[in-house]
């Protein structure tokens, strides 16, 4: 079975505890069931990670890189400035998926910017916990 990792930035721990109107009302945990499931559907294996420091999502990468597993990530704030997460989402070689629960680019200005859409081959966006589900089933077709 092919395998994906999902990995997650900083604060989506947290989701489902306060602005639901723009992230939506589910938890990470409903969220990584809905990724295990459709997975599981298109015969894929998922590795659903969050973590909220910089270092370990950089390890996580790395670590993508060198068992050439397919990434699809949101890197949440890390998105938005985090050159060293760029850094280390270049050095996959095996593709990578970009997706957020919210549209940024309909957001404040500051989230206008992303660091890694440039690496990525594609980015879903603004289909709140569906953006995974979309990016599963983009991942599956490639
Ligand atoms: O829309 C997305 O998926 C984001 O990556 C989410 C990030 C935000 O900084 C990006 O600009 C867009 C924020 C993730 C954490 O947000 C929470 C909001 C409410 C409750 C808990 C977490």
């Amino acid at each position: 079975m092919r395998k994906v990792m999902i990995l997650n930035g900083p604060n989506l721990d947290r989701l489902g505890t306060r602005e639901p109107e723009i992230y939506g009302s589910l938890t990470l945990t409903d969220i990584e069931k809905l990724c295990h499931q459709t997975a599981a559907e298109l015969e894929l294996t998922v590795d659903f990670r969050q973590t909220n420091e910089e270092s370990e999502l950089i390890k996580w990468l790395h670590e993508a890189a060198e068992t050439k597993t397919f990434v699809i990530i949101n890197p949440a704030a890390f998105t938005h400035y985090s050159v060293a997460i760029r850094d280390a989402a270049a050095m996959l070689t095996d593709g990578l998926i970009e997706v957020h629960l919210s549209n940024p680019i309909s957001r404040e200005e500051f989230r206008h910017t992303s660091l890694i859409s440039g690496l990525a081959t594609g980015t879903i966006s603004g289909f709140g916990a569906n953006s995974y589900v979309l990016a599963i089933q983009a991942f599956a077709r490639l």
